[in-house]
């Protein structure tokens, strides 16, 4: 409950700020869109978000939150792009904030607000928001897609039934989860599940991003298996709005 009480003051005060990290084209090495990240400047120190948002969930503040981080990072995408330079933007849901009553009328107007084309932003959000929260999760994600926006399913290859979830709703990208790029190359099972998801993209017209690149051979193997997209550490890290602005047009 102290968090709770917290949350709200850092909220009032402005003491959350956005990270933001790369993901390339794996072709062109490009960067093609920014990961908005949210974290939590308290006492001096960056508390991650782990540490947050289930309190942040359970109190209801991740609604305002929410709306927070998305204007914030549509904002400084909006301004980015004004210098001809092609960049998307991509930010995590949490389930109550997908549900929440307005949440729609809010992209809407916070898309209206900052001028920033919707095409141009990816929604993602977990496997298990849709396995707990069935047909009204997917309804309110077909109105999102249905105002322009791109879906993206995170951490995918996690959930159960996963493949179901491309039946019941149309999503632009799936991410495979850095589990199994963390074990690529090493372990058979794990290499050939990489492979079948990224072919399965393929066959649906889904992009694929892999998620967790660490390791130059992860890359390699993810080029050589046609994956379209890659974001880790290897390639970048989450990085302040004035990392990026560097990158302007460049390569990472
Ligand atoms: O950035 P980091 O690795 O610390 O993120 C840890 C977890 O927090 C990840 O699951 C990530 O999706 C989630 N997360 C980071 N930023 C946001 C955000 O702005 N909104 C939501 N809902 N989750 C976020
Ligand atoms: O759940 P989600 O995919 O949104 O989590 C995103 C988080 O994953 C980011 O906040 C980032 O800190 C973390 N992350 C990104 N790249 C890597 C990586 O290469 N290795 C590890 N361990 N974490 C990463
Ligand atoms: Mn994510
Ligand atoms: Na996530």
């Amino acid at each position: 409950l102290e968090l709770q009480i917290h949350l709200r003051e850092a909220l009032d005060a402005g003491d959350f700020y956005l990270e933001y990290q790369p993901i390339v084209d794996l072709g062109s090495s490009q960067v093609t869109t920014v990961e908005a990240l949210v974290r939590w400047g308290h006492e001096g120190r960056t508390v991650p978000p782990e540490d947050f948002l289930g309190a942040a969930e359970e109190s209801g503040l991740i609604v305002p939150l929410g709306e927070w981080i998305l204007r914030e990072a549509c904002q400084k995408v909006a301004v980015w792009r004004v210098s001809d330079w092609d960049i998307g933007l991509s930010v995590n849901l949490s389930a109550k904030q997908v549900l929440s009553e307005r949440f729609v009328s809010t992209v809407e107007g916070v898309l209206a607000d900052t001028g920033l084309p919707a095409e141009v932003l990816t929604l993602e959000v977990d496997e298990e928001l849709l396995l707990d929260n069935g047909e009204e999760a997917v309804a309110r994600l077909s109105e999102l897609r249905a105002l322009g926006v791109q879906l993206a399913i995170d951490d995918y290859g996690m959930g159960y039934a996963s493949l179901a979830h491309l039946r019941e709703l149309s999503v632009d990208a799936i991410k495979i989860d850095p589990s199994f790029i963390a074990d690529l190359g090493r372990d058979d099972t794990v290499t050939l599940l990489t492979h079948t998801i990224i072919q399965l993209g393929r066959d649906l017209g889904v992009q694929v991003v892999a998620e967790g690149i660490e390791r130059p051979e992860q890359l390699e193997q993810l080029r050589a298996m046609g994956c379209d997209h890659g974001q880790g550490f290897l390639v970048a890290r989450p990085m302040a709005a004035s990392g990026v602005e560097a990158l302007v047009g460049g390569e990472v």
